[in-house]
């Protein structure tokens, strides 16, 4: 059976099915339509579908929360592919929950051969989307050397290794430019390291001493960055872009770390003075639309498609 559903851009599908019916009459017999009403199907219509709010003090939740561990070595990227300095662990040192939020703990202590220990918590196999708007409220550490981000990756790499599936920083922050943060794309055409990696930045008061809502909205046509729900940049999807430019079809993960030093973060060095330093994390909540999520919940709005079998 075939299910089709009305969404603010799906009602072109139902002015245009018409017009292809008579051609396929024998292989699709239209069983029923139900036209309720489009009002409630606003452009705004989020659904919580994935959150954490940090609210039982002690570990992370384990159904919600992986860890990537190490200096990066065991997935072949010592220095995560960054040089970065720290070492991350799954201790609750580098991180844990206190009094409703997350907290991810930059430390100056040596451990295998870093200086410096930290966490890289993931939602990978856990909280993976395909569209959506991620929201974390948080507040970043302070000082030269650190590297907040929240970010997310591919899941299953359909499209390649780094950067070819394409990865979505949600924010980043270094502690050398206090207040700027960054939201970009990576792909294969746009990165880094050829110069052509897309992204925003906006100024942002109180950064380390005060909670700020962090947000992507991921659309099949473009993905917008907001702070405070400030809208500050926005990669819209041309209508030539394949995977190279926009691997953004799959599903992705999120991540939260602080990394210390790295390519970018210890541009100015690291200032050994700081330490601990702590990313605060309020809570992480995701929300799809209706159609990103499994369909509508109005039953109304369902159209139901049957295929019969081919006579000939
Ligand atoms: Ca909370």
């Amino acid at each position: 059976m075939r299910i089709l559903y009305i969404n603010n851009a799906g009602i072109a599908s139902l002015i245009l099915r018409p017009l292809t019916w008579h051609s396929a009459a024998r292989r699709i017999l239209l069983s029923a339509i139900f036209f309720s009403s489009f009002a409630g199907l606003s452009a705004a219509n989020w659904q919580l579908v994935w959150s954490d709010e940090f609210e039982t003090d002690g570990y992370p939740d384990p159904d919600k929360w992986s860890y990537d561990l190490g200096t990066g070595q065991s997935v072949g990227l010592v220095g995560w592919g960054n040089n970065e300095a720290q070492y991350y662990t799954d201790r609750l040192e580098n991180a844990r929950v206190e009094d409703g939020r997350l907290i991810i703990e930059a430390r100056k202590e040596a451990m295998g051969n870093s200086a410096y220990t930290s966490a890289r918590m993931v939602t990978r196999e856990k909280g993976d989307w395909l569209y959506g708007r991620i929201e974390v409220r948080a507040m970043m550490p302070a000082g030269v050397g650190t590297w907040p981000a929240i970010w997310m990756l591919p899941t299953d790499w359909e499209y390649g290794g780094w950067p070819a599936s394409g990865e979505i920083d949600i924010m980043e922050h270094v502690g050398f430019n206090m207040g700027t943060v960054h939201g970009t794309i990576h792909t294969n055409s746009f990165n880094h390291m050829i110069g052509t990696d897309r992204g925003g930045s906006i100024q942002v008061d109180q950064v380390a001493t005060a909670f700020h809502t962090y947000a992507i909205e991921w659309e099949p046509d473009t993905i917008r960055w907001y702070v405070d729900d400030q809208e500050y940049f926005e990669f819209p999807r041309q209508p030539h872009y394949g995977p190279d430019e926009w691997p953004f079809d799959r599903r992705f993960h999120l991540i939260l770390n602080i990394a210390i030093g790295g390519n970018w973060g210890g541009q100015q060095g690291i200032d050994d003075s700081i330490f601990p330093q702590t990313m605060e994390v309020e809570y992480v909540r995701v929300y799809q639309r209706d159609e990103d999520a499994g369909g509508p919940q109005i039953p109304g709005a369902w159209i139901y498609f049957l295929n019969t079998p081919k006579v000939d």
